[in-house]
């Protein structure tokens, strides 16, 4: 009997021989079918959790398997290496973003490896590295050339304490994530890249992508938001700074009847001319600026607004007249900056009419007798039938809405269009652990491109983080710079892009990494798109947006032929663990507390441990599960297994110190298994076929993508391995059973397939074929009925003949008591399913 699996030192062992075979190297070159599986490059944070873990194990049980089955395999690994937590941890710590990132790509590096993934190292790469964002600067010049790149002035976040930029997501209720000071909004030049230009390409795309989740198509649907409506003008009666009437944008042309006021943005010219004179106009302009620009600030803010005393004139009643407001919920950069509100039936209109008084009148209703309902305590935003609505009674809302389209198109008052919600993306980021924007500002002759030869601009490491603010601003001579076109003195773009930018085009440069361009064109079209992207649910919208869109600019530039990048998309749950808070309310580790009991206490000082609710694993409530505390337990394949094992894996899966037990227990039963055959002869029929069905299951769960599916097959073949007794076909199961959890637990699998002498590494080995014949169950279940009613089920060899089928049947004690001693007399049999006796 040979001793347990040492995880330890077989884990070590193979790994080093998977690296020094170059086992996982992807060959362009190669004749073999390619396939591309990709986990969204990690963010170097520092330690790498198990919920990190799960990611990567998800593509690499989907890498190691498309290898068995004959694929020259992609499967690359990298680092997202820019971003503000280096930023903060320079100024906390005072550490040097750049030093910060590096230990901690080492550190994970390390960690992955230790899983045992079967990553192509050799691709590499890190966003941070002037080899990377060097081609990025060069890519984002060509969108510059293409017409693609912009500058404009735009709103920010300005928290007024760091100086800096926020985004939205940076602003919590109003103030800045770190600062806590009331965020301003400001005007800044910055770049952007033309996403709006594909707003219908990428909706459009979205039909194609049937690999992906419906929820994420629908999220990116919304997000591009496409709708139509009317733009058309309201006649001011007296004109304003030489302005004469105010252009709207509507989607409900339908409920023009029930328009009570018009609305302009602050920042609208109408509110500006008028803020120049007016004081009061002035003040309250001044106020919407307060507070940060999110959709979801300016939706939840109480709706305010300024009376400017104009008037408009109804474009279908020329004795209407509403009032002009400037309202703070109307946004500048959407539609026309100026709406018509309607309380009845637009619940930001409504709050707003309640507050200034104005009239809230129904104009759609379920059905025509209901036009005189009053609307109650709020919008009622369904369609239904236009009432209270002139020539328009009667008719639905869609027809409603396009019967005044034709009218306003026919005498010339408005036009139809279609609006995206979708926006340029703004790139600029104030922020000094970024891709510099390849651009010198020069006084004369304006923003300049940086010559190519003089790409990379690189980042220069020489910086202090002392005070705050964007430190490339501060540097001595960085910025200083002659302008390429005049000669003359001129300054360096100190932005750089948002870190998003470096995501959008990775999976690219994975595929094909020369070193004088961003990618070679024929080699990257041999990988790409992505076969198999995994990911976070999380990056459902921007980056999966960004991506599809710089892969389409790279098409329309002739760089690249495809549209969308990633085939499948699949999104995983979270791994998640219970939360420990100490008496004092600090968050606990699992490592520092401990069961007293029905209790938790914590380890130090015996104090009782409030367990709080089973969360997402994150840094901030310390309910983090290391991965290698986890490896140096049990081993990089218990861990591996049980990570697949618990839950569907689009589902979250709570960690638990019994789950990775179970999976360790499971590795030791398998590695018994490999080490129990001996001169086995003779065949198991019933083992065979529940090998040939495991073989079938466990494919077609891995190619669903069903990890879990998979491993519970795994357990039921290797119980019935236990069980059986010695044979050829057991020795053939227990081979089988090797090579089927080599994608989970490959260091398992290669230890077993040693000691069971074959030939090679079990990485490199086929994947397993099943005999289709060999899935057909041989035991039915035949229903045995007396006159016509089921009277018991028998289960029967399949092809019973009829004489033996008959003689089941009347051997059953119920049909024998229905019978009550009596001749039968008739049988009728249908083979494999049922037996009638006729009493
Ligand atoms: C009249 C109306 C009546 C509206 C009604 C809605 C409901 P979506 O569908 O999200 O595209 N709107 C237009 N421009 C705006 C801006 N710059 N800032 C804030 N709101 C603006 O939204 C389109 C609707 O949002 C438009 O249709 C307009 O209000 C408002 F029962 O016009 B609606
Ligand atoms: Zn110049």
């Amino acid at each position: 009997m040979t001793g347990r699996f040492d995880p330890n030192e077989a884990d070590r062992r193979w790994q080093a021989r998977w690296a020094e075979e170059a086992c996982f190297a992807a060959d362009s070159d190669s004749d073999k079918p390619k396939t591309y599986v990709l986990e969204m490059f990690p963010y170097p944070s520092g330690r790498l959790h198990v919920g990190h873990a799960r990611n990567y194990t998800m593509g690499d049980v989907l890498a190691r398997y498309r290898r068995m089955q004959g694929h020259e395999v992609l499967h690359p690994m990298g680092w997202d290496a820019f971003g503000m937590p280096a930023e903060n941890a320079a100024m906390e710590r005072g550490i040097h973003p750049g030093t910060w990132t590096r230990s901690n790509i080492a550190a994970m590096r390390e960690q992955l490896k230790r899983l045992g993934f079967a990553l192509d190292w050799s691709r590499e790469l890190a966003t941070c590295d002037p080899a990377y964002y060097g081609h990025e600067q060069a890519l984002f010049l060509d969108l510059f050339e293409a017409g693609l790149v912009y500058r404009k002035e735009s709103e920010v976040n300005w928290d007024p304490v760091d100086m800096t930029v926020l985004a939205n997501e940076q602003v919590i209720d109003g103030r800045g994530w770190r600062s806590g000071a009331p965020v301003e909004r400001r005007k800044l030049a910055q770049w952007f890249l033309k996403i709006t230009d594909f707003a219908d390409d990428l909706l459009e795309g979205l039909k194609t992508l049937d690999q992906w989740p419906e929820k994420v198509r629908v999220m990116q649907e919304n997000w591009i938001g496409k709708s139509r409506g009317l733009q058309f003008r309201f006649r001011l009666t007296e004109p304003v700074g030489g302005t004469e009437d105010v252009e709207v944008f509507t989607t409900r042309p339908d409920t023009i009847f029930g328009a009570s006021f018009v609305a302009v943005a602050a920042d609208h010219p109408i509110a500006r001319s008028l803020a120049a004179t007016d004081a009061k106009a002035a003040e309250f302009v001044a106020e919407c600026k307060a507070g940060g620009t999110s959709a979801a600030e300016i939706e939840t803010a109480e709706k305010k607004g300024y009376a400017t005393g104009l008037e408009v004139v109804h474009p279908l009643d020329p004795e209407w007249r509403l009032p002009v407001y400037i309202a703070n919920f109307v946004l500048m950069d959407y539609g026309t900056g100026a709406i018509f509100g309607v309380p009845g039936h637009d619940h930001r209109d409504f709050e707003f009419a309640t507050q200034y008084d104005l009239p809230i009148q129904r104009v759609v209703a379920a059905s025509s007798e209901l036009a005189s309902e009053p609307i109650g305590e709020e919008a009622a935003c369904s369609p239904g039938i236009a009432v209270n609505s002139r020539f328009l009674d009667g008719l639905t809302t869609t027809q409603a809405a396009a019967e005044i389209i034709r009218r306003a198109e026919a005498a010339g008052w408005g036009h139809g269009t279609v609006q995206y919600r979708l926006r340029d993306w703004g790139v600029s980021r104030q922020r000094y652990w970024g891709t510099p924007i390849p651009i010198i500002r020069c006084p004369s002759c304006g923003p300049v491109p940086v010559p190519r030869d003089q790409l990379p601009v690189v980042l220069p490491e020489d910086v202090s983080f002392d005070s705050p603010g964007n430190p490339l601003d501060r540097h001595p001579s960085w910025k200083h710079v002659k302008c390429p076109a005049c000669g003359g003195a001129a300054m360096r773009e100190t932005d750089t892009f948002d870190t998003f930018v470096d995501s959008s085009w990775y999976f690219i440069r994975f595929a094909s990494q020369p070193t004088d361009a961003p990618f070679d064109r024929a080699e990257a079209e041999k990988w790409l798109p992505v076969a198999q992207y995994i990911g976070g649910v999380e990056h459902a919208i921007l980056h999966l947006l960004y991506a599809r869109f710089w892969t389409r600019a790279l098409q329309r530039l002739g760089k690249l032929d495809m549209a969308e990048p990633f085939n499948g998309l699949f999104t995983q749950g979270m791994v998640t663990h219970e939360t420990y808070r100490a008496g004092d309310g600090s968050w606990l580790s699992p490592d520092e507390v401990k069961r007293d009991g029905d209790d938790w206490v914590h380890i130090e000082d015996g104090h009782p441990v409030i367990a709080g609710r089973v969360e997402k694993m994150s840094k901030s409530k310390r309910n983090v599960i290391d991965s290698d505390t986890i490896v140096q337990r049990y081993g990089a394949d218990a861990a591996r297994w049980f990570l697949l094992s618990d839950s569907p894996p689009e589902r979250d899966l709570e960690w638990s110190e019994g789950g990775i037990e179970g999976a360790s227990r499971f590795v030791q039963r398998v590695w018994k298994l490999a080490n129990s055959t001996g001169t086995d002869d003779g065949e198991d029929a019933a083992l065979g076929r529940k090998l040939h069905r495991t073989i079938s299951g466990v494919s077609d769960a891995i190619e669903a993508l069903q990890f879990n599916k998979a491993v519970a097959q795994l357990y039921e073949l290797a119980s019935t391995i236990e069980k059986a007794r010695p044979s050829a076909t057991r020795a053939d199961a227990i081979r089988t059973l090797v090579l089927l959890i080599a994608p989970m637990a490959p260091h398992l699998a290669e230890e077993c397939w040693f000691v069971l002498g074959r030939e090679g590494l079990v990485a490199n080995a086929p994947w397993p074929s099943f005999d289709p014949a060999m899935l057909v169950d041989d035991q039915v279940t035949l229903a045995v009925q007396v006159n016509g009613k089921l009277r018991d089920t028998v289960t029967a060899p399949r092809g019973l003949d009829r004489a033996a089928a008959e003689a089941l049947a009347l051997s059953s004690e119920n049909v024998r008591r229905q019978l009550a001693g009596a001749a039968p007399r008739k049988i009728i049999v249908v083979p494999d399913r049922l037996v009638n006796i006729v009493a």
